[in-house]
C-alpha cells in the first residue's frame, strides 16, 4: 500500500521524507493502518509506556506480569523458540557488540521479547519496565529473594545493597554520554565491512561504559553472552534503549545516514508465535515513535512523548552524515599494560597546535582516544578510568577530579573470544574532548603533549589476581563528524 493513502500521515511527511524506508512500516505491523487512521493516531498516542521499575512495588501488576512471563518462558523446553533458553541463545549466537548495530539489534530483540511476554501472560498491554541505574544504582528489589522467584538469578556477583559505580551510571557520566553529538562516539563505530560483528571493533560511550560495566559488575550470567538468562538483562537494555530515544528525539541528534546501517535487515529474531522475524534497522528507528514510549529516564531532560508532525518531520528528515572522520593520529608508539588495580601513564606527543581544532567551540570537532588491541579477560574483573594531565592518578582518584576524561569496561564472552581465532582483542573509543576543553580553559593543558593515565579499577568484591589491562596501540586522534 503506498504511503500516500495512509492519511493523515500523508500530511505529516511526504514519501520522500521517509528516509530510505517506505518499507519501514511493513514490519511495524499493518495493524495501525488497517483499522482506519483515526484509530491509528489514537492508538499511537496511547501506545504502551515502558515504566521505571523503581516506581513499581514488587506486587505491582507490571512486575507481577513480568515475573509470570519469565516463569512461563522458563517452563518451556529449550527447543521452543520462545522459551527462556532459546531467547538467550539468540543473543549468544548473534548479538553484535562494539559496533553501531548494537543499539538497533537490542531494540528489536526487546520489542519481540516484549511481544512474547504479552503472549505468554495474555496481558496484551504489557510494556517492559526498565532499570534506571542512574537514579537507582542497585539491582531493584523484585529481582532478589531465592530461586522460587523467577526474577532472581543466583549467579550474580553483587548483592541487593551493592550500587553501580557513578563512573558508569552517575548523572554526570550519563549527561556527558548524551551530550556527545556523534553517532559513532555515542553508539559505537561502523564495523569493518559494514556488517554486524559479534566482537568489538569500536565501542562507543553508551556501550563501552554503562552497558559493558553493568554486565561486568553484575557478573555471573550477566558477564557473558548468555546474559539474557538473568531477568535483569532486559531491564538493563531497556534503560539503554530509553537513553537512545532521549538522544534522538529530545536532544535532536541524528543516527548515521550510512546506508549500510539503515539498510541492513537483522535476521535473528522470533515473534510471539515462534516464527522467524527479520527486522530492518530502519524500522527500529521508528519503533519508539509508534509502538511504545518511555517514562523519563535521562538525568537532564524529561522525555517528550508528544508525537507532533513537526517533531516527526524533523527527526525523519535529519539523517545527517554522521560518520566520524579521523584526522591526524598521534601515536603513543608503544604498547601499554597495567595490572588490575594499578595505573599506567602514556605521554602522547602532538607537536605545536596539534590538538587546537578540538579545543574550539565547534562541537563537530572531537579529540578521541583510540585504544586498539585491548586484551579482554573473561569474565572481566575490572574497568578502566582515563585521566588527562594527571600522571599520579590511581584507583582512588575521584571522577569529579577535573582531569577525569572518561571510562570503559571490557565485556565479552570466553566462547566468542575462542571463536575469534587470532584476535581476542577489542577496540575502544574514548572521547576526551570535554576534559581537554576544561583543562585548556583553566590554562593547565600542555599545547603540544597530552599525558594520559589509564587506571584499571577492580569491580567491587572481585580479586582480579592475574588480570591486566593490555593495549597494543594507543593513539589520540582529532576527529570530525
Ligand atoms: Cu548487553
Amino acid at each position: 500500500m503506498p504511503i500516500e493513502t495512509r492519511k493523515p500521515f500523508a500530511d505529516l511527511f511526504s514519501r520522500r521524507d521517509f528516509l530510505a524506508g517506505a518499507s519501514a512500516f511493513t514490519a511495524l505491523g499493518m495493524a495501525f493502518w488497517s483499522g482506519g487512521c483515526e484509530a491509528c493516531l489514537t492508538q499511537i498516542q496511547n501506545r504502551p509506556t515502558r515504566r521505571n521499575i523503581a516506581a513499581l512495588s514488587p506486587t505491582d501488576p507490571i512486575v507481577t506480569a513480568y515475573r509470570a512471563a519469565v516463569a512461563a518462558m522458563k517452563a518451556l523446553p529449550a527447543s521452543n523458540p520462545i522459551s527462556w533458553v532459546a531467547q538467550a541463545n539468540i543473543h549468544n549466537n548473534s548479538c553484535p557488540h562494539g559496533c553501531w548495530f548494537f543499539l538497533p539489534w537490542h531494540r528489536a530483540y526487546l520489542v519481540y521479547f516484549e511481544r512474547i511476554c504479552r503472549k505468554v501472560t495474555g496481558d496484551s498491554n504489557f510494556a517492559l519496565p526498565y532499570w534506571n541505574w542512574t537514579s537507582s544504582p542497585s539491582i531493584p528489589a523484585p529481582f532478589w529473594g531465592d530461586s522460587s522467584n523467577a526474577l532472581f538469578d543466583g549467579t550474580r556477583g553483587v548483592t541487593a545493597s551493592d550500587t553501580a559505580d557513578p563512573t558508569w551510571v552517575g548523572p554526570a557520566a550519563i549527561e556527558s554520554i548524551l551530550g556527545n553529538p556523534s553517532f559513532t562516539l555515542f553508539a559505537s563505530d561502523k564495523p569493518p565491512g559494514g556488517l554486524p560483528t559479534h566482537m568489538g571493533s569500536g565501542f562507543g560511550s553508551l556501550e563501552g561504559n554503562p552497558h559493558n560495566n553493568i554486565h561486568g559488575w553484575i557478573g555471573g550470567d550477566m558477564g557473558n553472552f548468555m546474559s539474557p538468562l538473568d531477568p535483569i538483562f532486559w531491564m538493563h537494555h531497556n534503560m539503554l534503549d530509553c537513553l537512545w530515544v532521549d538522544w534522538n528525539i529530545n536532544l535532536g541528534n541524528s543516527n548515521t545516514s550510512d546506508a549500510s546501517w539503515s539498510g541492513y535487515n537483522i535476521p535473528d529474531f522470533v515473534d510471539e508465535n515462534g516464527n522467524p522475524v527479520t527486522v530492518p534497522v530502519i524500522d527500529t528507528v521508528l519503533f519508539p515513535l509508534f509502538t511504545y514510549q518511555f517514562e523519563p529516564c535521562s538525568p537532564n531532560e524529561p522525555i517528550t512523548n508528544k508525537l507532533t508532525g513537526a517533531r516527526l518531520q524533523q527527526f525523519l528528515k535529519a539523517g545527517a552524515p554522521s560518520t566520524l572522520t579521523f584526522g591526524e593520529q598521534h601515536e603513543a608508539g608503544r604498547a601499554v599494560s597495567a595490572p588490575a588495580g594499578q595505573a599506567v601513564s602514556v605521554p602522547i606527543p602532538g607537536g605545536s597546535g596539534a590538538f587546537q581544532n578540538a579545543l574550539g567551540a565547534d562541537k563537530r570537532n572531537r579529540l578521541v582516544l583510540t585504544l586498539e588491541g585491548v586484551d579482554i579477560p573473561t569474565p572481566s574483573e575490572f574497568f578502566v578510568r582515563v585521566f588527562l594531565g594527571k600522571t599520579d592518578a590511581n584507583a582512588g582518584t575521584p571522577i569529579d577530579d577535573p582531569h577525569y576524561a572518561g571510562s570503559f569496561g571490557v565485556f565479552s564472552d570466553p566462547k566468542a573470544m575462542a571463536a575469534m581465532a587470532g584476535d581476542h582483542r577489542g577496540r575502544y573509543l574514548v572521547d576526551i574532548t570535554e576534559a581537554a576543553q576544561r583543562l585548556n580553559k583553566a590554562g593547565s593543558l600542555s599545547p603540544d603533549r597530552m599525558d594520559l593515565t589509564l587506571v584499571a579499577v577492580p569491580y567491587a568484591h572481585r580479586q582480579p589476581k592475574d588480570q591486566a589491562l593490555t593495549i597494543q596501540r594507543v593513539a589520540l586522534a582529532t576527529a570530525r563528524f
